[in-house]
């Protein structure tokens, strides 16, 4: 019993639900062998953890470790002077003439071997794990075909051996429909995604399956196809939903009991209603919102009113949302759409979690992993009010930092 800490002298925000933060002005939080024992008033620690060393706070603040639920960190190339032509007035088209958009991504990312998908990946995890990030979901989805589809899913396995994360994995090959199947999305879909599902997972590499649902991509009747594979397989799904219109796709999604439909900007009451009924997560990409410059706002108030849990990602992808911080996620979440601060930490922490459907983290209570983070902050407004600022302190990942 001696190898346990207590970490006290400042406050806890738990995240639980009841009160704002789940905020313990006062808090202490005991941890052992990588999970949290007890949390509550520092007055309070029970006197079976006397024998347990003592870390101060020291008047900071500790929260549940980050969790960005929603990313494409691997991926080969970089879109860089795509945005100088956009800025320069090329249209998405013009872009896509000149050899750009995700083409150029699926180009790249095929040419990268699994040692360089990896290396370019991992700056942008450490700029996570510099933010407290302790879990990040990592999609597939650049590679459009069978091989670098699953070599990219082995390079998000391979990351989380390389650095104290756990990566949750998502099979993406509903993502686009490669230039080799233009205009023929449907045998795309039989040749290359099912039996890319069926290969990964047996692989071991698959979490989750998702597809993005979309004009520019595929209609539900496609995604529903892809869906029922991985339903057949025991496997959760989610969808990048109401984008750029509405498909119905969070409906879809939510008859299937998707985890979460992300994005939502064109979502209507309907689809929140359905996302209600199925215990969907909806998660808000601001990152995306603001590259695109969309104008569409995701319809918070209605997700609020219907009790949906809304989770905030960075959607780190080349294209629409070269993202890193899931600080700065929070703070667009407040300014472009009108989250609370309580909410935008929600999303990155609780909601994140159900986002992924692990129930072991995103909050601070008895039980839980040990993710924790300290931050220089006195309030835990102060994460999503400051822009461009990095206040951890100490991340400590299943208790070890
Ligand atoms: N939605 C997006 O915004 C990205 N993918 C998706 O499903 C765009 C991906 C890219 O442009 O590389
Ligand atoms: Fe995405």
């Amino acid at each position: 019993m001696q190898d346990g800490t207590i970490f006290a002298g400042g406050a806890v925000a738990t995240m639980g639900q009841g009160s704002a933060y789940g905020l313990i002005p006062d808090g202490a939080v005991v941890t052992q062998h990588g999970q949290v024992l007890w949390v509550g008033p520092a007055s309070g620690v029970p006197s079976d953890y006397d024998a347990f060393k003592t870390v101060s706070l020291d008047g900071r603040l500790m929260t549940p470790a980050l969790i960005d639920c929603h990313t494409h960190v691997v991926f080969g190339g970089d879109r860089a002077r795509e945005f100088e032509m956009r800025l320069e007035g090329a249209s998405y088209e013009e872009v896509a003439r000149a050899g750009g958009g995700i083409v150029s991504t699926v180009k790249a990312t095929r040419s990268a071997s699994l040692e360089a998908l990896v290396q370019t990946a991992l700056p942008r995890v450490d700029a996570m794990i510099a933010e407290g990030v302790t879990t990040i979901e990592i999609k597939s989805g650049y590679g459009l075909d069978i091989t670098t589809e699953m070599n990219m899913l082995r390079a998000a396995r391979k990351i989380a051996t390389l650095r104290p994360i756990t990566v949750v994995t998502t099979f993406l090959g509903a993502h686009a429909t490669p230039p080799e199947y233009k205009d023929h999305d449907d045998a795309y879909i039989d040749d290359v995604v099912i039996p890319a599902l069926r290969a990964a997972h047996a692989e071991g590499l698959v979490d989750a399956v998702d597809g993005f649902c979309e004009g520019i991509a595929f209609q539900p009747h496609q995604i529903a196809r892809v869906f029922e594979v991985a339903k057949g397989l025991g496997l959760p799904v989610k969808l990048h939903a109401e984008q750029l219109s509405n498909l119905g796709g969070a409906r879809l999604a939510a008859a299937y009991g998707a985890l979460s439909a992300d994005h939502i900007e064109y979502l209507d009451e309907g689809g929140v209603i359905a996302m209600a009924n199925a215990g969907t997560v909806g998660v808000i990409l601001p990152g995306a919102f603001y590259t695109l410059r969309e104008t569409q706002q995701p319809p918070i108030e209605l997700l609020r009113a219907h009790s949906v849990p809304m989770a905030l990602a960075t959607d780190c992808n080349p294209g629409s949302s070269p993202m890193t911080s899931l600080l700065l996620a929070m703070n667009m979440g407040c300014t472009l759409f009108r989250m609370t601060p309580e909410e935008a930490l929600a999303g990155v922490t609780r909601n994140a979690a159900l986002a992924l459907g692990m129930h072991d983290r995103g909050e601070i209570a008895a039980g839980r992993r040990a993710d924790l983070t300290i931050w220089d902050v006195s309030h835990p407004a102060e994460l999503a009010y400051r822009i461009g600022f990095n206040p951890l302190h100490t991340r400590l990942f299943g208790d070890t930092p």
